[in-house]
């Protein structure tokens, strides 16, 4: 296990552990029909008319001449590293849903709305509660990293290893269309769902229908639970992680509304590692019982005989799965660093001519506004900023300095005063949940724009009242190109009255193509600088330093 100092103890460890999971009583109907209905159906059908007869395929006939034979090569390696991966993304895949452990159909994320939840706290209405203190425990058995707030560490993660799924999953489906294999897994005829039913009521009733030899094809419901895997759950899976974007989702709201909205998608995310986890668990027990030694032989060794060697060398493979679950663990907690650069290195150069060049154009309206806006960050216990809000921050001067001609210090007026400009925006956490709201500021390229940055100002850094997670100021960065993107503002108002001190008053950052940790609440001061490695730890940010968040969070 991990030594922890007394600080990530604090933060990992919890003194409430407790994990429960609730549902709404509707979405547990629904369950409970959708399971239930085809099981009665099956035993009504087998009770009444006796196992229904499965016409034998051509594929169960040994060495049918037409159609694939075997596995190749490509299938056996695809058909590992898709496990390598798919595990590695449902592990931190949960690390990262532990983080706000409930699941809505609502993009306001109104506590009390959610249909799912993994905490058996309601949230008090009493008191401040902020998304931050919502998070739940995970063991790092079931999870990558595990424990509390490692949302940083876990997108790492999930973000690394999409890659391998992306590019496995490309691979396989291009080396089936290319070959006879398509054939095993897309079906060319309507008899697949009446075969594929009949071969239902067989499971349903603990009976095994005639198999073919999966070395030369499957029977109708094995073809369609993989076509399901590879041709709906995976792309899915892929399209609802996009619309979770805020780059994207701000550019084309659109398409989030594909999925009924971002929380939708978030949900549906969700349901597509439980329908990967219902596969695994149904394909492997499947796989053990109609033969594990001679099925094992055909996607280890491509070859359909009775030796020991498939199963030996199959389980080795999984070994070496497991084994990478538990390097995953130790990586995590003693080379954070190397992995949040690792993760940095492989995805920016992708996400900086995607992702990042879309300009956010976001329009909502006043409607849309969210009844309730989760708060997170540290209210500020500095005695200055307690007696400026005390006074409405009258006192309140805005600092702005560092390489410019210009430095500035500017009241909230003066803001006022210089332009206001107002937007109603979708703001995303980094935890998962979002919320509408309205924001009037002073747009950041009027600022710049008033300040003037000499030549070597590359970065605005934005430093709170507040303090960060583990202590110390809370600060975050901005380069030039995004902060002189349209909706990216100093924001003093929010819903059309100044911001109270849970939102960020006096001053709070909003850009729009980024998620929440880089919106600075209760903002002292503004630094132009060259580079964010002469600030704090030089990761750009407190969350960056200390938590090893992206720099660039567009996703
Ligand atoms: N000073 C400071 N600003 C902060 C934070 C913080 O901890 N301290 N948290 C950030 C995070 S993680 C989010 S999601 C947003 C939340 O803004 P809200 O409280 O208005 O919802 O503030 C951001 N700004
Ligand atoms: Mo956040």
């Amino acid at each position: 296990m991990i030594p922890f100092d007394d600080a990530h103890r604090a933060v990992h460890y919890p003194p409430d552990r407790r994990l429960r999971i609730w549902i709404r009583p509707s979405a547990l109907v629904i369950l409970i029909v959708l399971v239930l209905v085809p099981l009665l159906l099956a035993w009504t059908q087998a009770a009444l008319f006796g196992m229904p007869y499965i016409a034998p395929s051509s594929a169960s006939i040994e060495g049918a001449l037409s159609g694939p034979h075997g596995f190749p090569v490509w299938i056996r390696w695809t058909h590992f590293f898709n496990m390598f991966f798919l595990f590695m993304l449902m592990r931190s895949g949960l690390s990262i849903l532990m983080d706000h452990p409930r699941l809505y159909l609502n993009d306001n994320c109104t506590p009390g709305s959610e249909w799912l939840r993994f905490t058996p706290l309601k949230v008090p209405t009493d008191k401040v509660w902020t998304a931050k203190q919502d998070a739940r425990y995970l063991s790092p058995i079931v999870s990558t990293p595990g424990y509390r707030h490692t949302v940083g560490i876990a997108r790492a993660w999930h973000f690394i290893t999409v890659y391998g799924f992306v590019f496995t999953g490309f691979f396989f489906v291009c080396g089936l269309l290319t070959s006879d294999q398509w054939m095993r897994l897309v079906p060319t005829s309507t008899t697949v769902f009446v075969d594929a039913w009949n071969t239902f009521v067989h499971y349903a009733n603990f009976h095994f229908p005639p198999e073919p030899n999966g070395f030369y094809g499957y029977n109708a419901l094995q073809q369609l639970a993989y076509f399901a895997t590879v041709f709906v759950m995976a792309p899915l899976s892929i399209m609802t992680g996009m619309a979770m974007s805020p780059a994207l989702v701000n550019r084309w709201p659109r398409y989030a509304k594909l999925f009924g909205g971002r929380q939708c998608a978030r949900s549906i995310h969700f349901l597509m590692l439980v329908g990967f986890a219902c596969f695994v668990v149904v394909h492997v027990t499947l796989i053990a019982m109609t033969g594990l030694r001679r099925n094992m032989n055909h996607i280890v060794l491509g070859v359909d005989d009775m030796q020991w060697t498939g199963l030996v060398l199959g389980l080795i493979g999984i070994a070496v799965v497991v084994l990478s679950w538990v390097a995953a663990h130790y990586i995590s907690w003693y080379f954070p660093r190397g992995l949040q650069h690792a993760e940095r290195t492989i995805t920016e150069p992708v996400r900086l001519i995607t992702l990042d060049s879309l300009i956010p154009q976001q329009t909502y309206t006043r409607d849309q506004i969210s009844p309730h806006f989760w708060p997170n960050g540290n209210i500020p216990i500095r005695e200055d900023w307690k007696q400026m809000e005390a006074n409405g921050f009258k006192d309140f001067r805005l600092k702005v300095g560092g390489l410019v001609e210009n430095p500035v210090e500017l009241s909230l007026d003066d803001m006022r005063a210089l332009e206001e400009e107002e937007t109603i925006t979708m703001h995303h956490c980094i935890q998962g949940w979002s919320g509408i709201a309205e924001w009037r500021g002073l747009s950041l390229r009027k600022l710049i724009e008033h300040v003037k940055p000499k030549p070597g100002a590359h970065v605005l850094a934005f430093y709170s009242f507040g303090n960060s997670l583990y202590g110390g100021t809370y600060y975050d960065t901005q380069n030039m190109e995004n902060a002189m993107k349209p909706q990216a503002m100093l924001a003093f108002d929010m819903n059309g009255a100044p911001l109270t001190g849970v939102y960020g008053a006096p001053l709070r950052l909003r850009v729009e193509n980024q998620l929440g940790y880089k919106m600075v609440k209760w903002i002292e001061r503004i630094e132009f600088v060259e580079s964010i490695e002469l600030l704090g730890k030089g990761e750009g940010g407190s969350n960056e330093d200390d938590e090893y968040f992206d720099l660039i969070p567009n996703i």
